[in-house]
């Protein structure tokens, strides 16, 4: 495996020379975060990232990511152009070497936390998910995490859309896109990777379908192009505890184009919280995921997911530096010890 951390470009208080003093970490996961869906991104921003990643030491390794347009997974009459557009980006990160793009089809809204500041006993915070909660959220268009809403069309529309999309629907609009992009993504060397959904479960009453093992075989089902894969997260899909996760990896093991590896601990049906990487810490057996890793031969881009806020820091909810440090060195110690 090759060692990678998410990088927020200059917003993000840990700068890309701390991160390379991380040990074994080489390679940088990072976007263009700006670009709204259904741009192009362009050229030179690329290629100046990289050429700025690339002075620090490190390599551009994946694009984490490339939002998919709401007309997409809608399966609007927009949805072609917007396809068009989607292949005009992966060949772009082809020309650029970035080899990797990490992206979802979750509609809406992209990951969801009821509270971004959990204390748990050592006076760390976390960010924690509590089903019952959604109940109280008023308006989920105001939710504080991302949320990639097209500039071209109002959150009235889209909520009045998507009522008419179930998950058989979602499951043909992503069948659609797949067939659309995936010959690009093979010509330009682009190896994509399919994000769960995180949770995996119906919010707000929108269809969610990337949520267990049954849907992954049934996703990588759809096409057999060496393009198509999977990112491999360990706390979406962790997050409810029938999806055997080192089971997973066995079964899916060449499809794992990028693996997100982090821990939680479940408090209750549909109730969690993200905790350290260790597992000691929570429910999530990292140990096992990086056994069956090493055991498929997995050479792919992994990353240390969310950590705590550890030690005073302050920033980007899940993504500070410290406790992702400390993962990244747990999950390379684990490597280590496996021989691998
Ligand atoms: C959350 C991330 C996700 C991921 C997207 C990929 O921390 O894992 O936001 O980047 O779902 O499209």
């Amino acid at each position: 495996m090759q060692l990678t951390f998410r990088w927020f470009g200059h917003r993000d208080p840990a700068s890309l020379a701390r991160i390379r003093q991380i040990p074994g970490v080489t390679g940088i996961v990072a976007a263009l975060y700006d670009v709204p869906p259904g741009r192009l991104l362009p050229r030179a921003r690329l290629h100046a990232l990289k050429t700025e990643i690339e002075a620090a030491g490190l390599t551009f390794t994946v694009l984490e990511s490339i939002p998919v347009h709401e007309d997409i997974k809608l399966g609007r009459a927009a949805r072609d152009e917007q396809i068009d557009i989607y292949r005009q980006n992966i060949a772009r990160l082809g020309e650029a070497g970035i080899g990797v793009l990490c992206y979802n089809f979750m509609p809406l809204f992209d990951w969801m936390r009821t509270d971004l500041a959990f204390t748990l006993a050592d006076g760390s915070t976390t960010m924690a998910y509590d089903d019952r909660q959604l109940a109280h959220i008023a308006d989920p268009w105001e939710a504080e995490l991302p949320a990639y809403f097209p500039l071209d069309d109002s959150p009235e529309n889209l909520k009045a859309a998507y009522r008419a999309i179930d998950e058989e629907a979602l499951w043909a609009n992503l069948a659609y896109f797949l067939a659309g992009v995936l010959p690009v993504a093979e010509e330009a060397g682009v190896r994509l990777a399919l994000h769960p959904d995180d949770p995996p479960w119906s919010i707000f009453g929108l269809p969610r379908i990337i949520t267990d093992e049954a849907a992954l075989a049934r996703v990588l089902a759809l096409s057999a192009s060496p393009a198509h894969g999977l990112t491999f997260c360990t706390g979406s899909l962790g997050a409810d505890p029938r999806n055997d996760l080192p089971a997973m990896v066995r079964r899916f093991g060449p499809r794992i184009h990028f693996a997100h590896c982090r821990n939680l601990r479940r408090t209750g049906p549909r109730q969690f919280h993200e905790t350290g990487h260790p597992r000691a810490c929570g429910d999530i057996d990292l140990p096992a995921v990086m056994a069956a890793l090493r055991d498929v031969n997995f050479t792919g881009p992994l990353r240390p997911d969310h950590g705590r806020m550890i030690w005073g820091e302050t920033g980007i909810p899940g993504y500070g530096l410290y406790d992702r440090a400390l993962g990244a060195t747990y999950l390379l110690g684990l490597w280590e010890g496996l021989g691998a």
